[in-house]
């Protein structure tokens, strides 16, 4: 077997309370088994950049990392990354900023990481790249002589032809991703607009699986990422867990509970899903004093003004719902910004009735798949989803909605409030047969074998 070379933007070893996302879990059984090596950036900044790496071995994983500087940062990642690409690859051309700073600090960092890296890599070694920071690093690798198999997988949306043309030089940008063996995306939808973009905007050709473009061939596949279901199952049992459990049954009582689980990302749509609990409550007189939303949204990108922006709204939103409804012994909504370990979201999301998952838009989102596979499947709770979820692709037996229609999320939440036991067992019996199937441990062993079996034309 060849050795796995994984690459992305941060490296992400076991800590020891194992507050670890499933991505990181998958990522590290697949180095363990095929005895590879993960490489990215540390995190830490350092005055001028030297190229130096550091290597580490945590739990049978070798992992790589180098030093950014502090213009690396602000320009890579702050600025091309979470600046430009997230808000676009999320339809957000209104929010995503064009700067040719940002572009010239991200074609530099990129160059960087590939130095290191290409004295790395064995002849026999299969490389995955993973994630929208790292789009040009196949071909910075390819100048530096590497002839290995190389993979490409998008964990976020891939945008409409139309929007992406908002880029300056997305051309360029595109055509890099030629010097990949093989592209994965998450689902159909994306991947249809990748191929639109090629053969509108580069004149390419796509023949079943395979795409070229000026005589470049490349392998672009759906292949949706699951949920690590056997360790995210076991973390229920753990103290944590119960503890937790134990203290929501307390403080809930006669409370029917909806959660929602979100990084603190406007791509997630929490003033939308704010608004439609609010519609809700002002719909059924019968759900207060007895329905509690609990949305846990720890802040992410702090650096960036966009998100702070949503923030600040979210904490009047809240305030303001909170005090329009709320009773001396009731409060409507428990915002929370926190973010919580596996084991203690595996309690939270038992105890909830609905799991509300609305993003606007959303590469996957595991939120949806984690809450399936939580539930007691013999008083199972109902997934509410937003059709723009990646993750509705496979979850058809989701009360699926669009998240920007307040009286639709609004009918869902009281249908799965009410819904018969009957009906919550048929549908948490098909969601969970695809959760627990297409894990996390499915989608990595079939793309690795799709990059190895591509077909170099
Ligand atoms: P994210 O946008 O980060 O990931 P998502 O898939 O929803 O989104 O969550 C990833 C992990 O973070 C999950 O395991 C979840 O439990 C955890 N998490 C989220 N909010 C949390 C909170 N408040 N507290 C504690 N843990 C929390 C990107 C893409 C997604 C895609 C994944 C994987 O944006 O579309 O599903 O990568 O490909």
């Amino acid at each position: 077997m060849s050795r796995l070379i994984v690459v992305s933007n941060r490296v992400s070893l076991p800590s020891p309370d194992g507050a670890q996302g499933g991505l990181a879990v998958a990522l590290q059984a697949a180095l363990r088994e095929a005895g590879g090596l993960w490489f990215g950036w540390s995190g830490r900044e350092i005055d001028t950049f030297t190229g130096s790496v550091r290597f580490e071995e945590i739990d049978g994983v070798r992992s790589a990392v180098v030093d950014l500087e502090p213009q690396d940062v602000e320009e890579y990642y702050n600025g091309f990354a979470n600046r430009t690409l997230w808000p676009l690859f999320h339809y957000r051309i209104d929010l995503a900023q064009y700067n040719r700073s940002f572009g010239s600090g991200y074609e530099r960092v990129n160059k960087r990481f590939a130095e290191p890296l290409h004295v790395m890599i064995e002849p026999d070694d299969t490389v995955w790249i993973n994630d929208y920071h790292l789009i040009p690093i196949a071909s910075q690798l390819r100048e530096h002589g590497v002839k290995n198999r190389i993979g490409f997988f998008l964990h976020t949306p891939w945008p409409p032809t139309r929007l992406l043309v908002s880029l300056p030089y997305h051309e360029r940008l595109v055509r890099t991703m030629f010097a990949y063996d093989v592209l994965g995306f998450q689902t159909g939808e994306w991947l249809e607009s990748f191929l639109h973009y090629c053969q509108n905007e580069l004149g390419g050709t796509v023949d079943g699986e395979y795409v070229t473009v000026d005589g470049k061939r490349l392998r672009a596949v759906v292949c949706p990422i699951g949920i690590d279901f056997k360790n995210f199952l076991a973390a229920s049992n753990t103290k944590a867990s119960v503890d937790l459990a134990e203290r929501m049954r307390i403080s809930l009582r006669q409370l029917s509970m909806i959660v929602g689980v979100d990084r603190l990302d406007y791509s997630k749509g929490l003033e939308e899903r704010l608004n439609s609990f609010e519609t809700y409550l002002k719909r059924h007189e019968e759900a207060h004093r007895a329905v509690v939303l609990i949305q846990v949204a720890p802040q992410s990108r702090g650096q960036v003004e966009q998100y702070r922006n949503v923030r600040d709204k979210l904490n009047e939103m809240a305030g303001r719902i909170n005090g329009a409804f709320a009773e001396v012994d009731w409060t409507p909504i428990r915002y929370v910004n926190r973010g919580y370990s596996r084991d203690e979201l595996t309690a939270l999301y038992r105890a909830a009735r609905v799991g509300l998952v609305t993003p606007l838009r959303d590469g996957m989102n595991l939120v949806a798949k984690e809450y399936i596979a939580a539930q007691d499947p013999d008083d199972p709770g109902v997934l509410v989803l937003s059709r723009f979820a990646g993750a509705a692709a496979q979850m058809q037996d989701a009360l699926l909605v669009n998240p920007y229609a307040p009286e639709e999320v609004a009918d869902a939440l009281h249908r799965a409030l009410t819904m018969p036991l009957g009906e919550r067992k048929q549908r948490h019996r098909a969601l969970l047969e695809g959760v627990e199937r297409e894990d996390v441990h499915w989608w990595r062993e079939r793309f690795v074998t799709m990059i190895e079996e591509a077909d170099r034309g």
